[in-house]
Order: C-alpha cells, then structure tokens, then sequence
C-alpha cells in the first residue's frame, strides 16, 4: 500500500515536470523555436520580437536545457539568491547542453551568458 503510494507520487511528479526548451539565435534567448526558426530570426526580426523572452515561469522539478542555434559561442549559467548554481559552459553553434538543469529551488533563478551580458532572462519558480 504504502510503495504504491509513494509510486504514485513519483508518477505524478514526473507527469507534471515539464522541459523547457530555450534557443539561443542572434545573442537572445528564444522560447521554444524550432531550428528553422531560429535560422530565420537572423533576416526576420519579427520571429526574434515574438519569440524573444525575458522571463518565464517554472515549477520545482521542471528543467531547462539550452539550444545554441547562433553562429558564436555562448556560455550560460544561472544564479539564485546571487549565488552560481549551475553552468552549462561553452556551447558551441549548433550545441545543446548535455544535461537539462533542474529547477530544484522556489523562487527567482537570474540565466545568463557570461560572453554576452545583454542575453538574460529571470525563471520564476512556484
Ligand atoms: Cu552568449
């Protein structure tokens, strides 16, 4: 009775948790794009204005991975009460980080690139 309780709670977890997918292209963070989109944001910068984002909302649990569609470098990393908590280090054009970054903590995570400091955006977990 009991392992099946626990069983349920780990399903139902898991069934929430949801992925983001976050895109860089043109030095800004994307929402979840698709690669052709992302290759187009250079010449249409319409899909950048309505794509382009600055903060999102998240749950404990859920996990963000980082897709570098630009054609330059990045390195993202995130901070939570100004503390560094993770960082996906250099990312090669046309790279995604191997690992999802978990969102284990309620409240704000601050991401960031530390070649470009223009490109960030504020997670808020609930
Ligand atoms: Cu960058």
């Amino acid at each position: 009775m009991k392992f099946s309780l626990i069983l349920f709670l780990i399903l139902s977890c898991t069934a929430y948790a949801k992925s983001i997918r976050m895109v860089q292209a043109d030095k800004v963070f994307l929402g979840d794009v698709t690669d052709q989109q992302a290759l187009e944001a250079y010449e249409d910068p319409s899909i950048e204005e309505k794509n382009k984002v600055e903060k999102i909302s998240a749950k404990i649990g859920d996990t963000i991975e980082f897709a570098n569609r630009d054609e330059v470098n990045h390195n993202v990393s995130g901070t939570f009460g100004g503390v560094k908590v993770f960082d996906v280090k250099l990312q090669a054009p046309g790279k995604t980080n191997d690992r999802s970054v978990l969102l284990t903590k309620k409240g704000e995570y601050y991401i960031q690139c530390a070649i470009h400091p223009k490109m960030k955006f504020k997670v808020t977990v609930d």
